[in-house]
């Protein structure tokens, strides 16, 4: 019967799609079929002009939960199908959006191509931001019965609301408990921010309670769903419902420590720091890192599942959610991550946008307008919008709508999915859907009124009830039964594929493979021919990214130059795409920089870390080093998280050359090298690149950045790789004699200068000047050297030392008492003539240094009074 209404409902808004005034006959058919919603948009843009039909925009309800009447209830559902005929109407309709009452689609949110059947199967469907609600020239549709689309099907609420026991709370109580829970920390300690987990309390509940895969018993199973809260600023929500969920480290005392004088040992930060065995698998904080994050977690998963899965034993299954806000999608590191997982069809991966359309400083509709759906389906994403749960005035068919639109995306296949929730920052308060709400407390008189507002006692703070502990009662033993069904499976796996379940196991031990080292060439295996350091880096590559599982490289679209392949490897693809497969370790990221630093992230993050820092994923990344500034804020965020990324950044200097001072890095490594956790390497030669390449697999957690020559240098006499992983070491001496006694001068350099620091060291020597040469790789290791060893490598105190590297000076001053060094940007040239034209020839060096040892002979400088030796160098 209602099919036929359905049919016939459809077939009428078809024939009548050209004529401008047939929506105003609809409304009696759409009254006779409830269930069918007929929208006309009012959009200019649409075939058919300004609409009919429309939601009637329906201020924010006020009403206590459970207190809805039974004559409200119906006004609603007449208000949706009401007919709005005139332009004025429709102009109300979008400033009511804008206050961020209504459903009404924004006119920038208007579909603009069909998704599903709409051209086949008689449902004018597109996806839009209502559950199954599209629009289709004008008209949106909703028609569930013939729609192919994913709509988000609410669950029934059986399944959900525990009104049936007494012991368990009622969805009303949960959702007003995470809210004034949250409202009463941040004006407990009057800051953190209040307003998102208020906002999106539904959201948390629908991910930890209904819909992600995870042991709160034991936070590190392996294949856990990972969630990544990208908006960090919201991690009361997290830290909310991890304690809810039952994770042992989350008692109400740990969450109230947030924002709270007693920060010390908090592990509820200001945002989440990466704790996986408290539940928070990345830190975030940076809006937008944490989406690549979640790329690279669901990378990681994907590329484990294709070597490791067997039929029938599906060992890696798990899914990557990850929760963003606005300012994740408004952020550039958002829109690389976005079209990444898209084109490698990530459909692990579940994007869930608590679409508030607030930021720090309000409204997003002066800045941000784009069609965020149509943003997403052109990447390649499957679109799921859970509409506004909150207008349900049911706080279980709120959760059910989000949990239903959950479990849609969870069970899509083929590309990764974004859901999308309409929430309102700071829900309940008066200062609700404002900039204000998102960061600073709401103030004693507003906790207590919503407090009041939701039922809850205004007089007490911090009240978790144990009725609202208990609906997640099931969260923990849901979490070890699964857990359990996978230890079986692993157990049955292990019998019938032993010895790939041996290098699972080692890979998910953290212990690098066996004998990697010995793959390594020795020194007198080494090409003697001068060659650039990158393509000796090369050689290190190909003897073990060939080889091992581990590691997993990739390049933003400067592969041929970075020397990050080998001889017969596989792309990371889609097995459709005809590139390649998921079980393939060489990713092309695109010009990506960013969000390459940021997966890489996500990559490294995704199996447990060894004692020593090590993990079964080992992600090397690559570009020009100038460009790894676009890659420095993930960069940045890996070092703070101990996290053993390897970043190969070749064309380190003016050796560049034609590509000119766009190209040319000056001041880079200067932040690179204060900057806590990372290390900056830049080896001499192949002897020093291979210590690098060590030290970066096996030395100290974090990130590594390798600098490399574009132009050849020679394998220099002296370089030695145990020295190298000092930091810096005393490479030769001249005149030879002078070797264990006192040089009058040490030079010390990095990369492709230390050849030129020899050759000026000979002319120097050779005018009486008895010289040492000290290669400097990274600065980082050599000041963790004892004093001893340092004193012997830069006896400062007893001879002059003059540091020289083609970049900025800054940092020299901590080791040397001058400087051979950038201070201006580059030129485009030959790069031979660019080492001369800016005095790095061997004859001014030479010439500037001699002098400055000239003007000390009889006295050291003192402190401050560090010299630049080319400053005032003309150079063009
Ligand atoms: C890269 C970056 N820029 C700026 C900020 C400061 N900041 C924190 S939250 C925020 C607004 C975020 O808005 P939205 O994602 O919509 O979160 P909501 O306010 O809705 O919770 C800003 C600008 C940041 N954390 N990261
Ligand atoms: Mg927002």
């Amino acid at each position: 019967m209602k099919r036929a209404a359905y049919s016939a409902a459809a077939r009428q808004i078809q024939s009548d799609s050209r004529d401008a005034a047939a929506p105003s006959r609809w409304a009696p058919i759409c009254a006779n079929a409830p269930e069918l919603l007929i929208l006309f948009s009012s959009f200019r843009h649409r075939t058919l002009g300004r609409g009919a039909l429309n939601f009637r925009p329906r201020p924010m309800s006020r009403e206590k939960p459970g207190h809805q009447t039974e004559g409200r209830k119906n006004e609603r559902s007449s208000s949706r199908l009401s007919t709005h005929a005139s332009q004025r109407s429709a102009r109300r309709s979008s400033t009511d959006f804008r206050r961020g009452r209504t459903p009404v689609h924004p006119p920038q949110w208007a579909a603009r191509r069909p998704r599903c059947g709409a051209r086949s199967g008689g449902c004018l469907c597109f996806l839009h931001r209502l559950p199954g609600c599209s629009l289709y020239g004008g008209i949106a549709i909703r028609l569930r019965e013939t729609c192919k689309m994913p709509h988000a099907t609410p669950l029934p609420v059986s399944e959900l609301k525990s009104d049936t026991n007494p012991k368990v709370a009622s969805d009303a109580l949960v959702l007003a408990t995470i809210r004034c829970l949250a409202a009463d920390i941040v004006q407990a300690y009057k800051g953190g921010h209040a307003g998102t987990p208020m906002g999106a309390a539904a959201i948390g509940v629908a991910l930890f309670r209904e819909a992600m895969r995870f042991n709160p018993r034991n936070p590190l199973w392996l294949n856990r769903d990972r969630f990544v809260l990208s908006a960090g600023h919201a991690c009361l929500l997290q830290y909310i419902n991890l304690m809810l969920s039952g994770y042992e480290a989350w008692t109400l005392d740990e969450v109230k420590r947030y924002h709270s004088r007693d920060f010390k040992t908090s592990k509820a930060a200001g945002h989440p720091e990466i704790e996986q065995e408290a539940g928070i698998e990345v830190t975030t904080g940076p809006l937008g890192q944490g989406i690549a994050n979640s790329v690279g977690l669901a990378m990681a998963a994907k590329q484990l599942a294709a070597q490791y899965n067997k039929p029938g034993f599906d060992i890696v299954d798990n899914k990557i959610w990850c929760f963003t806000g606005d300012g994740c999608l408004q952020e550039g590191v958002g829109q690389e991550a976005i079209s990444v997982a898209g084109h490698f069809g990530l459909d692990n991966l579940i994007l869930v946008y608590d679409c508030n359309k607030i930021t720090v400083d309000g409204t997003i509709d002066n800045c941000f307008t784009e069609d965020i759906p149509l943003r997403f389906q052109a990447a390649g994403w499957n679109v799921i919008s859970a509409g506004r749960p909150e207008l349900e005035d049911d706080a279980a068919k709120e959760i059910s709508n989000i949990a239903a639109a959950l479990q849609q995306a969870r069970e899509h296949t083929g590309a990764p999915t974004l859901v999308i929730v309409e929430t309102t920052i700071g829900f309940g308060s008066r200062k609700q859907n404002t900039g204000p709400i998102h960061g600073q407390a709401l103030g004693d008189e507003e906790v207590a009124y919503v407090k009041e507002k939701f039922r809850l006692d205004p007089q007490q703070r911090f009240v978790v009830p144990d009725s609202v502990r208990r609906s997640y009662a099931q969260v923990a033993p849901r979490g070890s039964a699964l857990e359990q069904e996978w230890d079986d499976l692993m157990r049955r796996y292990t019998e019938a594929y032993p010895s790939e379940a041996q290098e699972f196991a080692r890979r998910v031990s953290g212990q690098l493979p066996a004998g990697w080292q010995d793959l390594l060439p020795s020194r007198d295996q080494l090409p003697t021919a001068p060659q650039p350091t990158r393509k000796s880096s090369g050689i290190v590559v190909e003897a073990l990214a060939s080889r091992f599982p581990d590691f997993v490289a990739g390049s933003a679209d400067l592969l041929e130059s970075t020397f990050v392949s080998w001889k017969g490897m596989t792309e990371f693809q889609q097995p459709s795409s005809g590139f390649g497969d998921y079980a393939g370790r060489q990713i092309r990221y695109g010009i990506r920089e960013h969000s390459m630093a940021a997966i890489a992230t996500g990559l490294a993050a995704y199996l447990p870390q060894s004692a020593q820092g090590t993990s079964g994923f080992i992600p090397i990344i690559s570009t020009f080093f100038m460009f790894t500034l676009y890659a420095a804020p993930a960069l940045r965020m890996a070092a703070l998280q101990k996290l053993r990324t390897i970043t190969v950044a070749t064309h380190d200097s003016l050796g560049i050359g034609e590509d000119g001072p766009t190209h040319q890095p000056i001041a880079l490594a200067s932040f690179f090298r204060a900057l806590p956790g990372l290390r900056l390497w830049r080896p001499a030669d192949a002897e020093e690149v291979i210590a690098a390449w060590q030290f970066a697999i096996e030395g100290e957690a974090g990130p590594s950045v390798l600098c490399f020559s574009r132009q050849a240098v020679p394998l220099l006499d002296g370089s030695d790789r145990t020295g190298a992983t000092r930091g810096g070491y005393t490479l030769a001496t001249y005149p030879a004699d002078v070797a264990g006694s006192s040089p009058k001068l040490v030079l010390v350099s990095t990369g492709s200068e230390v050849a030129l620091a020899v050759a000026v060291a000979k002319r120097l020597a050779g005018q009486g000047i008895a010289t040492s040469v000290v290669s400097m790789p990274c600065m980082e290791i050599f000041d963790k050297q004892p004093l001893e060893y340092k004193r012997k490598v830069l006896p400062s105190n007893k001879a002059l030392v003059v540091a020289i590297e083609p970049w900025a000076s800054f940092g020299w001053a901590r080791y040397a008492h001058a400087s051979v060094s950038m201070h201006t940007f580059g030129h485009s040239g030959p790069q031979a003539d660019l080492f001369e034209m800016f005095g790095f020839g061997e004859e001014n060096v030479a010439k500037v240094v001699g002098d400055f040892v000239e003007r000390h002979a009889s006295e050291l400088p003192g402190v401050g009074e560090f010299e630049e030796l080319l400053l005032g160098h003309v150079a063009h």
